[in-house]
């Protein structure tokens, strides 16, 4: 039998939280052959939560599940963490300034950063979930210098698929005829949801589409605002969807992208596309044993041009912000 593979997941009393751990155990997030330990970062107020949904998890008898820890010391939720999902985040409360919004996840996603620089596993991959998530992976990415900047990887896969979702319908196709969707930029109302590379049955969706319109009117604004609608419609906001974005997020980053397709994924830039080095943007992204590489040579019109630079310079916005903070 093979080793578990340590799983360490934050913010795991939290709706998402209790989403996500049922389907990690379940062997979704690695794999049936994959055995798992989770290891779930609280804070104290949430340890009490968190031991109910362990509980739970007890009462599934699943399988591939070889153990759960719960603390609030991020030092041993860290130790031999092989796989990170950051979830638990500070969001932003009525009248809350956005300096002081960046200052709170500085202070927790700083703190995280640095336990995962001197306790986690040689091959930790982290994907950070918890808003504002861009940023929020370079705060902790800041704090981790002896890991590999790539290993830092921000959720914009939610956006994908809500972005592939909605294309479909309008098209009536089936969500799988659907490849080469990009979601550009931030984690955040600018992000650029891009279907000039799009291929929808083989053919391109842009063109299928043929529709400029929709596209600057209805499809954009929709997808950037779902996750408003959402809490509009549910009272709370995406959870499911969610979970198993971050599901899809870890999946395709271990297991690959298939051939003729590629996925969104926030990645540290090496300056492709003109986006600044060093922020966490979102690009094309392919991936094979477990390493990911920006799609390179796509043709950039104007009209996502300028989409694409407003959402990354929100981007440098908030990096410079983080900056002058000393967050990082
Ligand atoms: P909840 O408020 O239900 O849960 C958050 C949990 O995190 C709470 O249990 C809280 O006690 C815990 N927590 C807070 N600070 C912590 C710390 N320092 N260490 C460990 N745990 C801590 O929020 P939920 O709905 O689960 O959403 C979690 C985060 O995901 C939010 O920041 C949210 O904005 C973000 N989202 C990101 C999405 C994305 O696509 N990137 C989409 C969904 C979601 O909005």
């Amino acid at each position: 039998t093979r080793t578990p593979v340590n799983v360490t997941v934050t913010g795991a009393a939290g709706q998402i939280g209790y989403a996500l751990l049922f389907r990690i155990a379940s062997g979704q997030l690695l794999g049936a052959d994959t055995p798992v330990k989770l290891n779930l970062l609280e804070i104290p107020q949430g340890l009490k939560a968190a031991e109910g949904t362990a509980m739970e998890l007890d009462d599934c008898a699943f399988p591939l599940l070889r153990g759960i820890e719960i603390t609030d010391d991020a030092n041993k939720a860290f130790d031999g963490a092989n796989v990170a999902l950051l979830v638990g985040a500070r969001p932003r409360t009525a009248g809350m300034e956005r300096g002081d919004l960046l200052s709170a996840n500085g202070g927790i996603f700083g703190p995280q950063g640095k336990a995962i620089n001197d306790h986690a596993a040689d091959d930790i991959k982290v994907l950070v979930v918890g808003n504002p998530a861009n940023t929020n992976a370079l705060i902790a990415q800041q704090h981790a210098p002896d890991v590999p900047a790539e290993r830092f990887t921000a959720m914009t896969r939610l956006d994908h698929n809500r972005a592939v979702a909605q294309l479909a319908k309008k098209l009536g196709a089936s969500v799988d005829d659907i490849k080469k969707l990009t979601i550009w930029g931030n984690h955040s109302a600018t992000q650029y949801p891009d279907i000039f590379h799009a291929e929808v049955a083989g053919k391109n969706a842009a063109e299928a589409v043929n529709d400029e319109k929709w596209l600057a009117e209805e499809f954009i604004p929709t997808v950037a605002k779902r996750g408003a609608a959402i809490i509009e419609a549910r009272g709370a906001s995406s959870a499911a969807s969610a979970a198993n974005a971050a599901i899809d997020h870890v999946h395709t980053w271990v297991n690959g992208t298939p051939e003729g397709d590629w996925t969104s994924m926030g990645v540290v830039s090496d300056g492709s596309y003109g986006v600044p080095e060093g922020i966490i943007s979102s690009f094309p992204v392919t991936t094979k044993d477990g390493r990911f590489e920006i799609v390179q040579g796509l043709e950039i019109s104007d009209f996502s041009r300028t989409r694409i630079d407003a959402s990354v310079q929100e981007l440098i916005d908030e990096r410079d912000a983080v900056r002058s903070l000393g967050l990082i």
